[in-house]
């Protein structure tokens, strides 16, 4: 197995960025590719798996610093992806290099003050950014431990001043079958849509990531900006992001249009609530050859469980 990289563990007083750190931050991401052309900077941070080292290195969140196991390697998450756009199964690592993400913005609509649209650098300029060590849960009962760069969703919510009427926060993924091959496949309902009530996305725990490993977010993890709800199976982190809706009714995600009985809106890890077709009592470790028990919310109920005590029973904690 390739050696695991232990996290920073340097903590500042100080999470807010100065804004020294924002104007290099802009000459970085300039350097780095995002706003301009990809730079052919070789990257010294880790030779194994190539991309744009972050630069200053963010300071890793202290509440999320330690997540209880081990980091998944690099390599093996860049070679074992969920991103239909790109294919239906794990090795989409070549044919994501597809995507474009330069100049990428987001369509920010719906029940808000006004509609805008924003760039991904400016929110990377803008934001507060930190890293958090999240445990990954999929619901094909494997599991993962990644070093996240991001920043709040909550945050994200603010700037965007819904109005008091808005109850969900609507996701897409972009739309472009000429890039993305998966989506010539008609059979499914594209764009990727993912869904949250306002209440989860104002959580502490939802993370909107714009890299991970120390670098910009790796193509095949959702470049240039995805999400991370580390309570929930990972369907629901959904990667590429182009537009954020805010609504008064509930999304129907990509998944649940295609099997409501199997991926429900809410989409909680609960080892005792099976899949049809499979259990969820435990989950095999990415990269490794242990298979450990699955923990109520991902063991993350200390944040979160809070969000469902009023909702059904039944509706409850897997639909
Ligand atoms: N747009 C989009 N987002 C997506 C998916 C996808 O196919 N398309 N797969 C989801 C699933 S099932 C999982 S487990 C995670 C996988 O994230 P990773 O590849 O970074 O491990 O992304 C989620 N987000
Ligand atoms: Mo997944």
């Amino acid at each position: 197995m390739i050696n695991i990289r232990k996290p920073r563990w340097s903590v500042s007083e100080n999470l807010v960025t100065p804004e020294s750190v924002f104007l290099n931050r802009r000459q970085w991401l300039k350097s780095a590719g995002l706003i301009a052309a990809a730079s052919a900077l070789p990257n010294l941070a880790s030779a194994a798996v190539p991309g744009d080292p972050w630069e200053p290195a963010p300071e890793t969140n202290p509440s999320f610093a330690d997540p209880g196991r081990p980091i998944t390697s690099e390599a093996d998450n860049t070679t074992y992806n969920n991103f239909y756009e790109f294919g239906s199964h794990k090795q989409i690592y070549d044919e994501a290099q597809a995507l474009q993400t330069d100049g990428w913005s987001i369509k920010i609509d719906g029940m808000v003050e006004q509609e805008q649209t924003v760039g991904v650098e400016d929110l990377i300029t803008k934001m507060p950014i930190e890293e958090r060590i999240y445990r990954h849960r999929c619901v094909e009962a494997w599991s993962m431990v990644v070093p996240w760069i991001g920043f709040p969703l909550g945050e994200l919510v603010k700037m965007a001043k819904p109005l008091s009427s808005a109850k969900y926060v609507q996701f897409q993924t972009f739309l472009d079958p000429d890039t993305a091959r998966g989506q010539r496949q008609h059979w499914y309902p594209w764009p990727y849509t993912e869904g949250v009530t306002m209440a989860e996305a104002m959580n502490d725990l939802s993370l909107m990531v714009v890299g991970a490993y120390g670098k910009i977010l790796h193509k095949p993890f959702g470049a240039p900006i995805r999400l991370h709800l580390p309570w929930k199976y990972g369907f629901k982190h959904i990667k590429s992001i182009d537009r954020i809706t805010f609504t008064d009714k509930r999304p129907v995600s990509f998944w649940e249009e295609l099997q409501a009985k199997e991926y429900g809106f809410w989409a909680n890890v609960n080892p005792e609530v099976p899949h049809p077709r499979w259990s969820q009592a435990t989950e095999k470790v990415l990269g490794t050859q242990d298979r450990i028990p699955t923990l109520l919310f991902n063991g993350y109920s200390e944040e979160v469980a809070h969000l469902y005590t009023d909702v059904n029973e039944g509706d409850r904690l897997w639909r």
